[in-house]
C-alpha cells in the first residue's frame, strides 16, 4: 500500500483590526482571505483576534491589553506564527516579536513567502527574491536604529554597527545584482515579444484564484497549472489561439490581490509587461466570491498603477455555476434588498448598463456560455485587427457565425 503523506501545517493566529468605517462582516471577509493566504503558505489558523481600534497602535499595532490576550494564547497553544492583516512597520514587528517570542508575519511578508514558495522558473525566483530583499532592507536599518535607541550610540559602534552595516551592504549589493539580472532577461523578453509579429495580443487579468488559468486552458487547449489555492500562476504563459480563422495571442499571468505588495508590482514589471502591451484585456472575475466587487476595484487599481487602465476591456464573470445569492423570505419585511441578493440576471442587467455588451457571464469549469465568450472575443480581436491592417480586412467576415 502507498504510504499516506500528511502535510504538516504550522499553527497560526490571525490578527485584524476594525476601524470605524468597517463592520464585522467586512473584517471577517478580510480575515477569510488572510486565512486562505495562510493555508496556501502552509499554515493552519487556530484563532482570529480582532480589535476595534481606529488607528493602529504605533508600537504594537494592537493595544497592550489585546497583546496580553494574544500572548497567553500563543504560549498555551504552541503557535508558530502570528499573522497581521496589514503591513507592520519594522518597529512594530520587532516589538511584537519580543513580546510574543514567535514568528511575526504581516500581510506583505506572507504574500512574499507564498510567491517564494510558488516561483517555479529562475526568472520568477529572481523577481521574488528582489521583492523580498526590498522588503528586508528597511527592516535591517530599523534593527540598527532600534539597538541604537536602546543602548545609545556610544559603545554600540564597532562590531554591532559593522555587522549591520555589512548586512545592509550585502543586501544592497544583492539587490543591484538581481536588478541587473532582471534587466537582461527583460531585454530578452522584449525581443521575444517583438518577434511575435503583428498578432493581436489579448491578456487575461484578474484577482487571484478567479479561474484565469482554467479559462486559458479551455480556450487554448493548453495545460496551465490551475488549483484552488492563491497564486497558482506566477509566470506568464502565452498561447496562440485561433477563433474562426482569426489567430491572436492569449496570455495568462500572475493574479492580483488587495494590497499587493508594491515591491512585487515593481519586480514583476516584465511579467506585467504582457498586460501593459496587450491590445485587449479580459478581466476575469469570480462572481461566486462574496467580495467580488471589491476584487474588481483592487484589480483596476493595480491596472492604473501599471498604466493599463484605459485599455479596451471585456469583463468576464466566471464561476456562475457556483454563484449563490442571499434570499429574502416573503414575510420578511425588514431586510433591505442589497446587491448580495441579486440574481445572475440582475447582475447581467447592472453590468450591461455599465459597460454595454462588454460583460460576459460564464463558467470555465462547466464550459457554460463559452460560445458567447468566443464570439465576443472574436469580434473585439477582429475590430482591432481591422483597425491595424485596414487593407487586409476582406479576410474576416463580419461575425463568427457567418462561417
Ligand atoms: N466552480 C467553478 N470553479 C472554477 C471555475 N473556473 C475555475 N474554477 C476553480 O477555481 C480555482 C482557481 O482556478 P485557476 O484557474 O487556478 O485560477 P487563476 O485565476 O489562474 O488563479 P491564480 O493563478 O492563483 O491567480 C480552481 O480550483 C478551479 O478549478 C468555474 O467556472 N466554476
Ligand atoms: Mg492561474
Amino acid at each position: 500500500m502507498l504510504e499516506k503523506k500528511t502535510i504538516e501545517y504550522e499553527k497560526a493566529v490571525l490578527i485584524g483590526v476594525m476601524n470605524k468605517d468597517q463592520n464585522e462582516e467586512k473584517v471577517n471577509e478580510y480575515l477569510d482571505e488572510l486565512e486562505f493566504l495562510t493555508y496556501t503558505a502552509g499554515g493552519e489558523v487556530c484563532k482570529r483576534f480582532v480589535q476595534r481600534i481606529d488607528l493602529p497602535n504605533p508600537k504594537t499595532y494592537i493595544g497592550s491589553g489585546k497583546m496580553l490576550e494574544v500572548e497567553a494564547y500563543v504560549k498555551s497553544n504552541d503557535i508558530g506564527s502570528v499573522i497581521f492583516d496589514d503591513e507592520l512597520t519594522p518597529g512594530q514587528q520587532r516589538n511584537i516579536e519580543r513580546q510574543l517570542k514567535c514568528k511575526i508575519l504581516d500581510r506583505t511578508s506572507l504574500i512574499l513567502d507564498i510567491f517564494a514558495q510558488r516561483a517555479q522558473t529562475s526568472y520568477a525566483r529572481t523577481q521574488v527574491e528582489l521583492a523580498q530583499y526590498e522588503y528586508l532592507l528597511p527592516r535591517l536599518t530599523g534593527l540598527w536604529t532600534h539597538l541604537e535607541r536602546q543602548k545609545g550610540g556610544i559603545g554600540m559602534r564597532g562590531p554591532g554597527e559593522t555587522e549591520i552595516e555589512t548586512d545592509r551592504r550585502i543586501v544592497r549589493d544583492r539587490i543591484s545584482l538581481l536588478k541587473k539580472k532582471l534587466l537582461k532577461v527583460d531585454k530578452q523578453m522584449e525581443t521575444q515579444r517583438g518577434n511575435r509579429g503583428a498578432l493581436v495580443r489579448v491578456a487575461l487579468v484578474g484577482y487571484t484564484n478567479v479561474g484565469k488559468s482554467t479559462l486559458m486552458n479551455v480556450i487554448s487547449k493548453s495545460d496551465v497549472f490551475a488549483e484552488n489555492k492563491l497564486f497558482a500562476t506566477l509566470d506568464t504563459t502565452v498561447r496562440k489561439v485561433v477563433i474562426g480563422n482569426l489567430p491572436f495571442l492569449l496570455s495568462d499571468t500572475v493574479g492580483f490581490i488587495r494590497k499587493l505588495p508594491t515591491q512585487l508590482v515593481e519586480s514583476f514589471k516584465s511579467t506585467l509587461d504582457e498586460v501593459r502591451e496587450a491590445d485587449l484585456l479580459l478581466h476575469v472575475v469570480d462572481i461566486s466570491h462574496p467580495n467580488f466587487e471589491e476584487h474588481i476595484d483592487s484589480v483596476n487599481q493595480i491596472l492604473t498603477e501599471i498604466k493599463s487602465s484605459d485599455k479596451k476591456t471585456i469583463m468576464v464573470f466566471n464561476k456562475i455555476d457556483q454563484y449563490e445569492h442571499k434570499t429574502i423570505d416573503d414575510d420578511d419585511l425588514i431586510t433591505e434588498k442589497t446587491n448580495k441578493h441579486f440574481t445572475i440576471e440582475e447582475w447581467k442587467n447592472t453590468w450591461m448598463r455599465r459597460v454595454g455588451d462588454r460583460a460576459l457571464f460564464i463558467s470555465a469549469l462547466n464550459k457554460e456560455n463559452l460560445e458567447e465568450f468566443r464570439k465576443r472575443v472574436y469580434d473585439e480581436v477582429r475590430d482591432i485587427h481591422i483597425t491595424r491592417f485596414p487593407y487586409n480586412n476582406f479576410l474576416y467576415p463580419e461575425h463568427l457565425d457567418e462561417y
